[in-house]
């Protein structure tokens, strides 16, 4: 198991559409993901600078931005890309994060 951060950009006065569409996931895409290995995963937001900070843990090798080769993945991110920074295939700006401390 590894522990996976990475920062996403939300557009500025969408933090309650981005939680109510989180809130309501795609069972097939909360299905590829645990099938993929990525559990344990969280997405925070910053208010003062629109930034969503991701932390997952991934069993194996592919965390959720490595699943972008996926059909559910691609319509997922086309869905999310009104509301987020996106590179141009729609899938969001994410910028890995190093680990500095774990505790237990
Ligand atoms: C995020 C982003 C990620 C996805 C999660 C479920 O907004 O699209 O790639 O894994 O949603």
């Amino acid at each position: 198991m590894t522990r996976a951060a990475f920062k996403m950009f939300l557009k500025p006065g969408f933090e309650a559409e981005y939680e109510k569409r989180h809130a309501a996931i795609w069972p097939e895409l909360k299905k590829l993901l645990k099938d993929s290995g990525v559990y344990d995963y969280s997405i925070f937001w910053d208010k003062e600078t629109n930034i969503l900070f991701a932390v997952q843990k991934v069993n194996g090798d592919q965390g959720s931005q490595d699943l972008g080769s996926t059909e559910i993945v691609q319509k997922w991110w086309a869905y999310m890309a009104d509301i987020m920074e996106t590179n141009p295939d729609n899938s969001p700006v994410s910028i890995p994060l190093p680990e500095l401390f774990y505790m237990e």
